[in-house]
């Protein structure tokens, strides 16, 4: 359990991987001691816990492959391929090279040194420790200054109904990418699933929650769902505040407007609004979208809008100074 020191700002954010590192990593160069390039004066002191979204994770060539949680730490360790969005920069791919040559073609793209952190992980797992703690130990190796919590320790998979048959988000996005109709969408094994002890605590003493700007549908609904998750985050919504995903009618990224059309949602930020508001008090908004402010706080949410496209470094900085500035 974290111990956390008087007069600092607990922040934690509900993350999933490619769009919501930008944000967790903002936060990370904000607060003090990262030991990054942010001028001291403009730094402030927070306690980080980012609780990330487990739905991806997936077990390949004996290995369990946690994809968001693996963007947040490699991107807090400044080891992220900001490129691509996960994985690790200059990695090289020769183990999967000679996989395709053993096992047949490979359409998961792990990387030399990104195997590292899947052996040492599946190891530890394997001896029994539980995966909040085998990813803080990970953590801890790589010097990062926050808690990156998963959303539980038991397994849980999203998997994508198609007319192709169900399978799994990855399979769905990365093989077949992401071309094929979506029908539903469940959380298989979320029924079973309880939250990490850390969490809960996380959850329960922050002055802030931040909704990052992730996938509704794929990435902080599988949080959410997780028992004794969602009701925690439900008795803290007065403190916690949603970014939208959604800009106009487009996602920021990924494949959220076809999940969220296939649970009979539009795609707008109004939508994001409807699946939110009883966790969230607040929705920040892209600027562009200031039309909507309205029709939003009759949803039941405050609303402010700002610029919410993360292009560069300094844009994240500016959103995260934003959030906790609100
Ligand atoms: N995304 C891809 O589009 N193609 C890949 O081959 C791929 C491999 C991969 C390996 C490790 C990892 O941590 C993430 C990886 N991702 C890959 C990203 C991942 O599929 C998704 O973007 C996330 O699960 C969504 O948050």
């Amino acid at each position: 359990m974290m111990l956390y020191v008087e007069g600092m700002d607990k922040i934690v954010v509900l993350a999933g991987g490619t769009g919501s590192v930008k944000l967790a990593m903002a936060l990370y160069r904000l607060k003090s001691n990262s030991g990054n390039s942010i001028n001291s004066s403009k730094r402030q002191d927070m306690h980080l816990s980012i609780i990330c979204n487990i739905g991806d994770n997936i077990w390949m060539h004996g290995l369990y492959i946690c994809p968001d949680i693996d963007t947040i730490v490699y991107g807090l360790a400044g080891l992220l391929d900001r490129e691509r969005g996960w994985g690790v920069s200059k990695d090289t791919f020769n183990c999967l090279a000679q996989l395709a040559k053993l096992e047949g073609e490979q359409w998961f793209m792990l990387g030399d040194k990104d195997l590292a952190m899947h052996i040492i992980r599946s190891m530890m797992l394997r001896e029994g420790k539980r995966l909040c703690d085998v990813t803080g130990y990970l953590c801890s190796r790589l010097g990062i200054d926050a808690r990156v919590i998963p959303a539980s320790d038991d397994h849980i998979e999203t998997r994508i109904f198609t007319d192709a048959g169900d399978m799994h988000l990855q399979e769905f996005w990365v093989k077949h990418k992401g071309m094929l109709d979506v029908n539903g969408i469940a959380y298989k094994g979320i029924e079973h699933a309880r939250t990490c002890s850390s969490a809960l605590h996380a959850i329960e003493e922050a002055d802030r929650i931040i909704v990052a700007p992730a996938n509704p549908v794929s990435s902080i609904l599988p949080i959410l769902t997780i028992r004794g998750l969602g009701d925690a985050v439900r008795r803290r919504r007065d403190v916690c505040i949603a970014i939208s995903p959604i800009i106009g009618s487009r996602p920021v990224s990924g494949p959220a407007a076809k999940y969220m059309k296939a649970l009979g949602y539009d795609v707008s930020p109004v939508s994001i609004a409807e699946m939110y508001r009883d966790f969230a008090s607040s929705l920040v908004i892209d600027e562009s979208d200031r039309v909507l402010m309205d029709e939003i706080k009759a949803k039941g949410m405050d609303v402010y809008a700002t610029d919410i496209l993360m292009d560069d470094e300094e844009d994240g900085v500016r959103l995260a100074r934003y959030l906790l500035e609100l």
